[in-house]
């Protein structure tokens, strides 16, 4: 049976090794690329593309201390930090998200945790945006297993909490939480059954091995995330990692790639750092199997490239939205 067509009878994998994935980093272009559409279009529509707007419903002055983020309190990086949004003022956001063509709107607040009477809050937002007719995905940092299952009830279709880097690379990125604090809530969210949309960051000075340990920790998950957000760092300055060296858009690609082939059923979202990337390395990861990216002027505090730019690259790459997939 040739690579292709075994693909299509393939049953997705949770015991992927490293060595492995090592060997698919290490392949050559062209091998991983073809490896990588194949399992694309084995499995999904490879010309569709899932696009879902982000909105910053509370922003800035967050206790965590992620290296990264222009949003920690530990980092002096000028933002101006504000309260939780009204939720007419959400809605009107996502009324326009989904005139623009969006399926899914995404909300993210700049918390360790959020606290009940909050949780109330954002609740009554899915349970709007949903009336729209959009999906929804919030992402609003550590959750309990009984306020996971409160977001369920209230509609919600995804929580986006990222595993961001290694097992081995993450201490030098986050201090003030765990891995495992992470794979906790990653559980209690799958447990309540939502749908898990988890992923890393690439470009942080991490080394290629960490990159393999990143995917190899999200495709061995008791089970693969439906969304894989794949971000390219955004440097931020006032942030330690925003003084990373600039990262080889063809490692992103691979990281694209072998995120596709080990995790073959997931959408792979091209993520954040699509303003820095030119069309052809952004065209490239369409290539690898990635089929879902974030769509609108802004991601949570940094610029993406506006609505009409992105329609007209997917107009020269024959790519249509895909429809949310209810509503
Ligand atoms: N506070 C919540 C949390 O961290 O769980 C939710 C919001 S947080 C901003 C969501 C994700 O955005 C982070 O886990 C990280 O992967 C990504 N992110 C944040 N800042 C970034 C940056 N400068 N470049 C790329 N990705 C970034
Ligand atoms: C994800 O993996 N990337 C998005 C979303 N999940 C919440 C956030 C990217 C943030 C980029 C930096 C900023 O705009 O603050
Ligand atoms: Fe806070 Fe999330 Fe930024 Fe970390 S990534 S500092 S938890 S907003």
């Amino acid at each position: 049976m040739n690579a292709p067509t075994r693909a299509l009878h393939d049953v997705p994998r949770s015991d992927w090794t490293r060595e492995e994935i090592t060997a698919l980093f290490a392949l050559p272009f062209a091998e991983l690329m073809f490896r990588a559409a194949s399992v694309h279009r084995a499995h999904f529509d490879p010309n569709q593309v899932q696009t879902s707007t982000l909105l910053s419903i509370k922003t800035g002055g967050c206790p965590e201390d992620c290296g990264y983020c222009s949003q920690s309190a530990k980092n002096d990086t000028g933002l101006k930090a504000s309260k939780l949004m009204e939720i007419d003022a959400v809605l009107a956001d996502a009324s326009a998200a989904k005139a623009a063509g969006a399926s899914r709107f995404c909300m993210g607040a700049a918390w360790r945790s959020p606290k009940d009477k909050d949780l109330d809050a954002v609740c009554a937002m899915v349970e709007g945006v949903r009336a729209l007719g959009m999906e929804t995905c919030v992402t609003l940092g550590m959750l309990t297993a009984p306020q996971a299952i409160r977001l369920k009830q209230s509609g919600l279709d995804y929580y986006n909490h990222n595993l961001d880097t290694s097992p081995e690379y993450y201490r030098h990125v986050i201090t003030t939480r765990t891995y495992q604090d992470r794979l906790d809530t990653l559980e209690h969210v799958r447990d309540a059954g939502i749908n898990v949309c988890c992923g890393g960051i690439v470009g942080m000075g991490e080394s290629a091995e960490d990159r393999t340990g990143l995917i190899h920790a999200l495709a061995t998950l008791p089970a693969h995330p439906q969304s894989v957000p794949i971000n390219a760092l955004v440097q931020i300055e006032g942030t330690p990692q925003g003084l990373s060296a600039p990262l080889d858009p063809i490692d992103f690609v691979r990281t694209i790639a072998v995120a596709r082939i080990t995790m073959p059923r997931s959408m792979v979202r091209l993520s954040a750092g699509r303003e820095e990337m030119s069309d052809e390395t952004q065209a490239l990861c369409f290539l690898a199997g990635a089929n879902s990216t974030f769509y609108g002027a802004r991601l949570l505090t940094t610029p993406n490239p506006v609505a009409d730019d992105d329609r007209a690259l997917f107009a020269r790459l024959g790519i249509t939205l895909m429809p949310p997939s209810h509503g």
